[in-house]
């Protein structure tokens, strides 16, 4: 028998722990798949013996770089970069890339990890990748952006390529960050190829790239709601975040008759008894994007609204919950309070965004509830579009996007019931997206022998 035969998953989990020390998110992303994909490997001699898993939660590489810029002052500053390539086994690696001072290895190895799920789920022919810098882009000028975003990419652009590697955005990564980052690629090779995605239109871009992850989440929450004949009109939503899967998973809620009650940012959370419309989201849209003001002045412009400090929105009663801003921001606390204030149904925008505790009240409350890997697909799923059109050197129309958009949220929706049907009425869509997404990789790499 060979050495790695049948390991259980706490022995396992030792050894990711060990291996990964001072890496807790990273910890937590494997814990949870780990959980599912024990119990579905069991009867499944192969996986073990090659040990599929062990080697899924071992990027294939990870490149560190320093990325040194000037600011507005003159002073030099040093931040750090990555690359995180974790898994290439059904496409080029694919993910965003996030400038936040929270970054560290272990933030990119986790949203690696995951978008190699997430990326197979989507059935277009993508691995997992994720990038960033602990880059806090709050507060700077639109120079210093562009200015970090060039040595950003002065690096980068010796890791990346159409066929090799493809990023985008995340968090503090919009349209404008890809610019900077696309027009420093193209200055350095000399090759206008589909090496980002989330593009501006007339370089490139795919329609619907920006709404697609926020508008994806709602399109899968309106298909757990199917499940149980049930539809989004009337029904209140609580919606963290104000960024950009935060405002179009709101404004996708108000298209479908549903009332959107709060938004937040880290500063906190405001609570608007009358709902946010779509105008109302507009001014969000500008006031975050353009103006890179805080969602506590959102009171201002509407007085019936109150905001609520250093605090997160899940205390406010609802029908749905989508959590959009940052991982661990629904904590077990917050998952019962939700559940005891009657909220039906919970659909992730944001990666990891629910903690261990928190998915497993979820879990025992049998509640619909979508783990981001599943329900936030939709962007990255748009990017893969983005990728076949700079291919093909065309742009497809809006109509046929939105129409792949919504196919794709079902597709995953549907493989998911096909893994996660757990009888009596119950949907674990968390098992259902882990095995799904793990299976899809796993048979790839048994197909390619041990590399
Ligand atoms: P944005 O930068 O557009 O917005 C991020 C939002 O989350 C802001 O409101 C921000 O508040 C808030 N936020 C960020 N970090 C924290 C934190 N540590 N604590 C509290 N609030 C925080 O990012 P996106 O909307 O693109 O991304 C949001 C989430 O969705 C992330 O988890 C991302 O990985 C995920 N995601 C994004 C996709 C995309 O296509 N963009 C695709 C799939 C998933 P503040 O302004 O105060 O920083
Ligand atoms: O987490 C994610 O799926 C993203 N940030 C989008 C990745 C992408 O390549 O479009």
């Amino acid at each position: 028998m060979a050495v790695s035969d049948h390991v259980d998953l706490p022995t396992f989990m030792e050894g990711v722990k060990k291996r990964n020390p001072y890496q807790p998110e990273f910890v937590q992303a494997v814990q949870e798949v780990a959980e599912d994909i024990f119990e579905f490997m069991q009867d499944k001699e192969e996986y073990h013996s090659q040990q599929i898993l062990r080697r899924i939660a071992e990027p294939d590489r990870v490149v560190s770089f320093r990325v040194c810029w000037e600011d507005d002052n003159g002073n030099i500053r040093v931040q750090r970069g990555w690359r995180v390539q974790n898994n290439n086994a059904i496409g080029p690696y694919k993910g965003g890339i996030r400038f936040h001072p929270s970054v560290t290895e272990s933030v990119l190895k986790f949203l690696a990890f995951e978008q190699t799920f997430k990326n197979a789920l989507t059935g277009l022919p993508m691995g997992g990748g994720k990038g960033g810098s602990n880059f806090n882009p709050k507060g700077k000028s639109v120079r210093e952006i562009m200015r970090f975003c060039q040595s950003f990419m002065t690096e980068l652009y010796r890791h990346i390529g159409a066929d090799i590697d493809v990023p985008a955005g995340d968090i503090g990564v919009g349209g404008r960050e890809i610019g900077f980052m696309f027009g420093q690629y193209k200055r350095i090779t000399n090759n206008f190829t589909g090496v980002l995605t989330g593009k501006g239109l007339e370089w490139g871009g795919s329609l619907i790239r920006t709404e697609a992850t926020g508008y994806g989440a709602v399109y899968f929450l309106a298909n757990m709601l199917a499940t149980k004949s049930e539809d989004l009109t009337g029904k209140t939503a609580v919606i963290s975040g104000s960024g950009n899967v935060a405002t179009h998973a709101a404004e996708k809620i108000v298209q479908l008759g549903g009332k959107v009650l709060t938004l937040s940012d880290s500063g906190g959370y405001i609570h608007d008894p009358d709902g946010i419309d779509q105008e109302k989201i507009d001014w969000v849209k500008t006031h975050k994007t353009h103006r890179r003001g805080r969602i506590e002045e959102y009171v201002t412009a509407f007085p019936k609204a109150t905001f609520v400090a250093g605090k997160t929105p899940w205390g406010v009663p609802c029908d749905v919950a989508l959590p959009c801003a940052t991982q661990n921001e629904l904590l077990g606390d917050d998952a019962r309070m939700l559940i005891a204030n009657g909220c039906k149904a919970v659909a992730e925008g944001a990666n990891m965004p629910t903690d261990l505790d928190g998915v497993h009240v979820f879990k025992a409350a049998k509640i619909l509830y979508a783990p981001g890997k599943a329900s936030n697909a939709g962007g990255v799923a748009v990017s893969g579009l983005e990728m076949s059109q700079n291919s093909e050197r065309r742009s497809w129309k809006e109509e046929e996007l939105q129409q792949m958009l919504k196919d794709i949220m079902s597709g995953i929706h549907k493989s998911c019931l096909a893994y996660g049907d757990q009888g009596g009425g119950y949907i674990d869509y968390v098992k259902g997206a882990n095995i799904a997404g793990f299976k899809k990789v796993a048979d790839a790499m048994l197909a390619f022998g041990v590399v």
